[in-house]
């Protein structure tokens, strides 16, 4: 990215990756918090993607990938050019919250995901024995696996649309400052290549 457009852009489009075992959610949320109506969804094959405008040139892109085992191969694929990961748990979920866990570990693990920030959403907290963000944050071991970036665990309910528009929020912050601190750090590394070439250039003559 040049100076120019790293000053141009400036936080203002931000890519949001939604991932999470099938059936977790994330269609149905994501339809509720743009639409304000609870679809039914079909299981994702392939990946849905939403542009949601947020006010003063801001632009979120969501990407609610499918996360069928056969669809989670093709994971890797979305990684890159991520500023924030929306992972989506079903809370009410226990026998396969370890299943869970393990992709989550699986995909901050990868490069393209250093530094990333991530909001868990513990979706589902209308169902009986649904496990409390206090809980999912124990069992997902976000202090360990997140020590290097901004994350937070988000209660909600994407029938209800209970807690979406925090989640929501803080994703966007979270992908903004994200954007912003990649941007400044490109800045540098170009300053530092265009000294290097002017002090390789310079004497010459
Ligand atoms: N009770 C309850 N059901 C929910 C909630 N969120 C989603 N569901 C239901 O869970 C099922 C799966 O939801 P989807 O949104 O399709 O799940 P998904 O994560 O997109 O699944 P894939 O596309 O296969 O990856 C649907 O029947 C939803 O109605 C919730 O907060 N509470
Ligand atoms: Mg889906």
């Amino acid at each position: 990215m040049g100076l120019q457009n790293a000053k141009a852009s400036s936080g203002k489009r931000t890519n949001i990756l939604m991932l999470g075992l099938d059936s977790a959610g994330k269609s149905t949320l994501l339809y509720k918090f743009r639409y304000k109506d609870a679809f039914l969804t079909m299981p994702t094959i392939g990946f849905n993607v939403d542009m949601i405008d947020a006010g003063k040139g801001f632009t979120l892109t969501f990407w609610d990938v499918g996360g069928q085992k056969k669809m989670r191969e093709l994971w890797s694929n979305f990684l890159e050019g991520t500023h924030a990961l929306l992972y989506v748990v079903d809370s009410s979920d226990k026998r396969r919250l370890e299943e869970s866990r393990r992709e989550f570990e699986l995909i901050l693990k990868s490069d393209s995901m250093k530094n990333v920030p991530v909001v868990v959403l513990a979706n589902k907290q209308d169902l009986p024995g649904a496990l409390n963000a206090e809980d999912i944050t124990r069992r997902f071991k976000m202090k360990k696996y997140c020590s290097d970036r901004n994350w937070y665990v988000q209660p909600c309910c994407a029938i209800t649309g209970q807690g979406l528009a925090e989640a929501f929020q803080r994703v966007a912050t979270f992908a903004r400052q994200y954007s912003k601190s990649k941007e400044t750090f490109t800045t540098l590394k170009e300053l530092n290549a265009c000294q290097g070439f002017l002090s390789s250039t310079s004497g010459d003559s």
